[in-house]
């Protein structure tokens, strides 16, 4: 007695996930169909995507769902910025690359040889992250351009598996608005900044609005696994984006925080802001579903911890995320910050050992137990929510009663009530799947199932538990913000 049942592909460094979405009129609910790693492969020092392990995965959910009846559409979605190269015969030229690869470190130096800092940001309107796809091709062109010479098209991951899926090469709107390669007023890829930058253009497909219906799952494939050939459809491709889809907000104007591996903090908006403000504090301006933009800071977010917990894995220790929880909450409030956002935090390695360098080099005290770090983290990160959101606020002059917190991370109980404190804010932190229920509700936008964005959001709200999280003690958060910004502005002057 259902009325539409989708499948929502979700690829996150924590794992990836195929999750049935079951839609009765008024609720979604959803159910767990397939998880499985999305470990990236280090092969001769290069960081790889396991790509085709990761399509073997989403046949495999295709195998697992048949027992639960009709399929009627299928989404995928993926963190931003990575893509794959294709050749003319529309084969891939290598694995893809994961972003946190080191080949693209000084190639935003390099970039601001070929195009000015400031008509970089006026056209793209993105945080310049060394991440991003136009420095990773960037990379290709300096490094390995025969690869650029043979390759035909570039695709997106979520594009990718979409293609091989159905044979379609489109490029979905969100995803694009990742690589710093985009126009973020016109919407267009930018000639200025590809040219600029030495990419072929012939590399970059048709973009297509979220929520467009590409085609059907191949013969071959439904052939394959014995399945009815369903309808692909480009949900929101970029995993953020259809996350803040299912934000439960009422109000139009909304702060919300995405908490997964990264933390993504910002708010919703029509039109792109890029002035000499939002470039001064490198704020994103990322396209969503419906025409919608979103304005936000990627922070560093949950990797620190799980890159932590990998660390004391190595070392014989193994603990789970609400042990660590535990051990942070039984630790001394305030003893020592970091700037989360530290570049010396990005790569892979040993986090703990790096936070306690930055502790000496900042002339706090060192965090020596498992407890401390991750209690230094979690005040860290609430704080830097904080800092972010005073630098958004300086550029919308808006004021935001409330933030809502959605995803993986909002498991950490210890984290909503700690950003709730550092913002002195009301939190709301609801739904845990966000980006999965996202992905689902704009299938069933696709499909006229649900009408727009504010009935999903109504809808989300309805099917979802919200907790609430209220400050407290704001006095002694207030004190302690000050500190944090000494230290982050201090080590700025030592780096
Ligand atoms: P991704 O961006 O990789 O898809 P998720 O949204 O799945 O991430 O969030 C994963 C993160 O959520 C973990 O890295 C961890 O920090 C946090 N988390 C998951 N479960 C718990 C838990 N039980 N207690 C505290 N934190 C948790
Ligand atoms: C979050 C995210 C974020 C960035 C990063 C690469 O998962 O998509 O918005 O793009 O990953």
């Amino acid at each position: 007695n259902f009325k539409k049942q989708v499948l929502a592909f979700d690829f996150g460094a924590s794992s990836g996930r195929a999750m049935l979405g079951v839609y009765d009129g008024t609720k979604i609910s959803i159910e767990e169909i397939h998880r499985f790693s999305n470990d990236p492969v280090i092969v001769g020092g290069t960081m790889y995507w396991d790509v085709l392990r990761q399509f073997f995965e989403i046949k495999q959910s295709l195998i697992k769902s048949k027992p639960f009846g009709k399929i009627d559409s299928i989404g995928i979605d993926t963190w931003g910025v990575d893509f794959a190269l294709l050749d003319e015969y529309g084969q891939l030229l290598e694995n893809p690359i994961h972003y946190r690869d080191g080949r693209t470190s000084g190639m935003l130096e390099k970039s601001f040889e070929k195009i000015s800092k400031e008509e970089f940001y006026d056209i793209t309107g993105n945080q310049f992250m060394e991440i991003n796809t136009a420095f990773q091709l960037l990379s290709l062109k300096e490094k390995r351009s025969h690869l650029l010479e043979r390759a035909d098209v570039m695709l997106l991951m979520p594009d990718l598996f979409n293609y091989l899926l159905t044979g379609k090469k489109v490029t979905e709107n969100s995803i694009a608005s990742t690589t710093q390669l985009f126009d973020a007023k016109n919407r267009t890829w930018s000639d200025k900044v590809i040219n600029s930058l030495g990419i072929p253009k012939k590399l970059f497909t048709e973009i297509v609005p979220s929520g467009t219906i590409i085609g059907k799952i191949s013969e071959d494939i439904s052939e394959e696994l014995k399945i009815d050939m369903s309808d692909v459809i480009a949900v929101a491709g970029h995993d953020t984006q259809s996350a803040l889809v299912s934000v439960p907000a009422m109000e139009d104007d909304f702060v919300f925080l995405s908490c997964g591996t990264w933390s993504l903090l910002g708010t919703e908006i029509d039109e792109p802001i890029i002035n000499e403000k939002s470039s001064y504090y490198n704020i994103t301006n990322e396209g969503g579903y419906g025409n919608k933009a979103s304005f936000l800071k990627n922070i560093i977010g949950l990797w620190l911890i799980q890159e932590s917990k990998r660390q004391w894995e190595r070392e014989g220790k193994t603990y789970s995320f609400s042990e660590l929880e535990e051990l942070a909450k039984s630790s001394k409030p305030f003893k020592c910050f970091i700037d989360p956002d530290d570049p010396v935090f990005v790569p892979a390695g040993n986090i703990p050992k790096r936070i306690r360098e930055y502790c000496i080099k900042t002339n706090q005290e060192v965090p020596k137990t498992e407890g401390e770090i991750v209690r230094c983290i979690n005040e860290s990160l609430a704080f830097k929510y904080r800092y972010s959101l005073e630098e958004i606020k300086d550029c919308t002059k808006k004021d935001y009663k409330a933030m809502y917190m959605v995803g993986g991370g909002i498991q950490s109980k210890l984290l909503c009530q700690m950003t709730a404190n550092a913002c002195n804010m009301e939190v709301s932190a609801g739904p845990v799947e966000a980006t999965v229920l996202g992905n689902i509700a704009i299938q069933l936008m696709a499909t006229n199932e649900i009408k727009d964005l504010k009935e999903a959001r109504k809808i989300i709200r309805n099917s979802q538990d919200i907790s609430h999280y209220y400050p407290t003690n704001v006095k002694v958060w207030n004190e302690k913000y000050e500190i944090f910004k000494e230290i982050i502005k201090s080590k700025e002057i030592v780096t």
